[in-house]
């Protein structure tokens, strides 16, 4: 067993989170990792507040471990899906691609534990202040929407920022990377790319074998004259987006647009042409899809074998 003050706070068996991917984290997923001991995060996307308290019911019909709710601060439906979190008495909250400031405020008072994605150092410092209970600090070899610090200068410089706990993210697929980030100082680790490739994942069968069909070199970001960059799997589409970027004449609203529907187009309909492949550069490291219960086990295993070996380095002289 591997414990840190990360599984006291949460109430979970195992330092591991499931990254709250918009249309792949759904009820399925998120039930797994949470009865598998880890904590499970539903991913709100931009979905309307019904579909997000459907989802929230069909989780809890599913398991009676704690899970999450993960809610993107642009989606159009912010004020009204904070409010379904509290109605439903959600017990994990957490914000991604965005500051998190107006909605820290009612789900504090409403008790709900909430964990903001950070990509800097100077949005952890200020998040703390805002009274967060934890931090995801996300590198850049993340999947989908990310910041510009890359994992490995990220999480130390977090931690020494910070005194709550702190997540690491972008780049986590096994048990070597939950020892790595302990060595950082990190309470534990969030993976999304890694759940993707579990049997309980709802994401077509055709995103999970580009995935396990992946190497290191197999992700691109596009999206950075919109001030959003994403990473995804290249394939025809993040060809096309990328020429389309330098392009002068083409309007940001174009680039939206084209961009607009993607990912649910991979998601479920398998679509790998014309459809978002987001997925981490960890991509290549993924070779397999298993229960995540197995999954879950498999890491902690292996990090703990590591973390048991790690003494033999250590040479005492007199
Ligand atoms: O949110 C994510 N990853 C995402 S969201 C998403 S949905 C999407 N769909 C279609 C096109 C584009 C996106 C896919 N992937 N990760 C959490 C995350 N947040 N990573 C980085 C950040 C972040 C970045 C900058 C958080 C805050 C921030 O600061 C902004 C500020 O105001 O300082």
């Amino acid at each position: 067993m591997i414990k840190t003050r990360l599984c006291t706070m949460l109430g979970i068996t195992h330092p591991i989170i499931q990254g709250g991917m918009a249309w792949v984290a759904t009820p399925e997923l998120v039930a797994a990792v949470s009865e598998a001991g880890g904590l499970g995060i539903l991913g709100g996307g931009n979905a309307p507040p019904d579909y997000v308290r459907d989802q929230i019911r069909e989780t809890r019909r599913r398991t009676d471990k704690p899970f999450g709710v993960n809610i993107p601060l642009f989606t159009p439906y912010l004020d009204d899906v904070v409010q379904v979190c509290i109605e439903e008495r959600v017990a994990v909250v957490a914000t991604g691609a965005g500051n998190p400031a107006p909605v820290v405020p009612p789900l504090k008072e409403a008790g709900i534990v909430i964990i903001p994605v950070v990509g800097s150092v100077a949005l952890a410092k200020r998040v703390e202040r805002m009274g967060v209970d934890a931090i995801v600090a996300e590198g850049m070899e993340s999947g989908g929407h990310i910041g510009d610090v890359a994992t490995l200068p990220l999480i130390p410089q977090v931690v020494d920022a910070v005194d709550i706990p702190v997540i690491a993210a972008g780049g986590f697929a096994d048990g070597r990377g939950l020892a790595a980030a302990l060595a950082l100082g990190a309470a534990g680790i969030q993976m999304g790319t890694r759940f993707i490739c579990t049997t309980e994942c709802i994401a077509h069968h055709n995103y999970k074998e580009k995935i396990v069909r992946a190497n290191d070199r197999a992700t691109i970001t596009t999206g950075h004259r919109l001030g959003h960059p994403v990473r995804a799997i290249k394939n025809p589409m993040t060809r096309k987006f990328q020429e389309l970027e330098r392009e002068a004449d083409i309007s940001e609203e174009e680039l939206i647009e084209l961009g607009t529907g993607k990912l649910r187009l991979a998601v479920e309909q398998g679509d790998m042409v014309n459809g978002s492949v987001m997925a981490g550069q960890i991509s290549g490291l993924i070779h397999d899809i298993v229960p995540a219960q197995e999954l879950i086990e498999r890491i902690v295993s292996e990090a703990e074998a590591i973390l048991n070996q790690m003494p033999s380095y250590v040479i005492h002289q007199e």
